[in-house]
């Protein structure tokens, strides 16, 4: 998805809508996937419609391009592409509770009690952050440029392309991700989300 171009297409899936509860509940997957993840998608085809030269770059060079784009269309391009990026990343980043990857393994494993201690501290101090946004956002698990890792707060559809980071891990902690089950208590969606969290293998 990060590397497709125009016009995009809204993914399937990689799961059934209710392979998360009781963590998330499947009414909130069919809103979150089909009607905002897939609001994302559609309105960045309009928003790139008027313009062929910014169709041939995929969603990484168009996150890249920022205030270069056409100043009309600038935020409507950077949120809509900044959306689809953060959920196409989203719902691969889940998985079902009890998946082989629902707790780090390996280099990362070894990076995380490195840099934080133990992947209990690690997980509080990610909780805590996540906790700690502002209105609506994301929080990551990045790599940075020179191999740290870093756990970093976005406002709205930000994303890591922006400070030049790979995404390992992320928590959307718009409402909409949560509000239907846990109403305003963000603070236990995040604590359960713990449980279906797919860890990537590095
Ligand atoms: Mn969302």
């Amino acid at each position: 998805m990060l590397y497709s171009i125009y016009p995009f297409q809204l993914p399937s899936l990689p799961y059934d809508y209710d392979a998360l509860e009781p963590y998330i509940d499947q009414e909130t997957m069919h809103y979150h996937h089909d009607k905002h993840f897939k609001g994302y998608v559609d309105n960045l085809n309009k928003a790139l419609a008027p313009y062929p030269n910014l169709q041939q770059l995929n969603l990484i060079q168009l996150l890249q391009r920022g205030r270069n784009l056409p100043a009309a269309s600038f935020t409507d391009i950077m949120h809509n592409a900044g959306g689809v990026y953060n959920h196409s990343l989203f719902f691969e980043n889940l998985a079902p509770e009890n998946s082989a990857n629902n707790i780090p393994h390996g280099m990362l494993l070894q990076m995380i009690r490195l840099q934080y201690g133990s992947f209990e501290h690690f997980k509080n101090y990610f909780s805590e952050k996540a906790a700690d946004v502002f209105g609506s956002g994301w929080t990551y698990l990045v790599l940075t440029s020179n191999k740290n890792l870093r756990i970093v707060n976005f406002k709205n559809q930000d994303t890591p392309v922006t400070i030049n980071a790979s995404p390992i891990i992320l928590f959307d902690v718009w409402e909409h991700a949560y509000y239907l089950k846990y109403r305003n208590s963000r603070k236990d969606y995040i604590e359960n989300l713990w449980n279906i969290i797919n860890f990537p293998k590095f």
